[in-house]
């Protein structure tokens, strides 16, 4: 079945593999992120009909609102919400982390899932969708001092709870939990690690369940 599917974080690294993969089998997409020109290279890439970009930043609730409701008029219909969308920070520990950059991380990576949340479920509701969250092996682990890390632990738990709260109309919710992925998130190249691509797998794993079924996480290490 053609399903559309809502990402943020779009336009780089696992959301534009998951845009991708999810296109190569037939799904329409919609894409968000701030970065215009790289949504609107990645539309022409995919194809005017398969995909449609629209910007914002997900730690703004309004602008994300106005989002929601531009995809919600160009399809008509949501199906996924694949909340992706998040930053990592510079200064490491408590001690020498640096505030203004946690309340940027913090708004993104907390703030931005749960207004992504709130817009979602009423279009999910309608299709008894799926919400997908990327969360990270550091919201399963501790790493010291890590508020990254927390802002993920924080993204696990919201996942969880979100499950119980869309099992009440037949809405699934899962929740991806990668180790290190290569990707612009690192200043260097980590090739001996996981692929985009190999989330996005993830992705289309949990998507392709069978309705009796909810994969309310997946946990993907690299394998070396
Ligand atoms: O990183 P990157 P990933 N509003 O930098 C967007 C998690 N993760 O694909 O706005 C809207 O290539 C940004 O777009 P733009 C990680 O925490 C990663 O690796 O145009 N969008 C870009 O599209 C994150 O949650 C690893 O700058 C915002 C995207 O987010 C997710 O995976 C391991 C935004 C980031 O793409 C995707 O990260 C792990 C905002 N305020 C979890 N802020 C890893 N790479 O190893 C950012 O466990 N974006």
């Amino acid at each position: 079945d053609s399903k559309v599917i809502v990402i943020t974080g779009a336009s780089s690294g696992i959301g534009k593999a998951t845009a991708q993969a999810l296109v190569d089998e037939g799904n329409k997409v919609a894409l968000i992120a701030r970065s215009e020109d790289k949504l609107n290279d990645l539309v022409a890439e995919l194809g005017d009909g398969n995909a449609f970009a629209v910007t914002a930043d997900v730690s703004d609730f309004d602008d994300l609102e106005k989002a929601f409701s531009k995809v919600n008029k160009h399809y008509g219909q949501v199906d996924g919400v694949f909340a992706n969308a998040g930053t990592g920070a510079k200064s490491a520990g408590i001690e020498n982390g640096d505030v203004a950059e946690w309340q940027s991380m913090l708004g993104a990576n907390i703030n931005g899932l749960l207004y992504t949340a709130k817009l979602a479920l009423p279009l999910l509701k309608q299709t008894k969708g799926h919400f997908i969250l990327t969360s990270s092996v550091a919201g399963r682990i501790a790493l010291k001092g890590s508020v990254y890390g927390a802002s993920k632990w924080f993204a696990y738990g919201f996942g969880q709870n979100l499950a119980e709260e869309m099992k009440e109309w037949g809405g699934r919710c899962t929740t991806i939990c990668p180790g290190m992925v290569n990707t612009p998130f690192f200043d260097e190249p980590k090739e001996d690690k996981l692929q985009p691509e190999d989330i996005a797998k993830s992705v289309l794993f949990a998507l392709s369940a069978n309705d009796s079924a909810c994969v309310r996480e997946v946990y993907v290490m690299p394998t070396s």
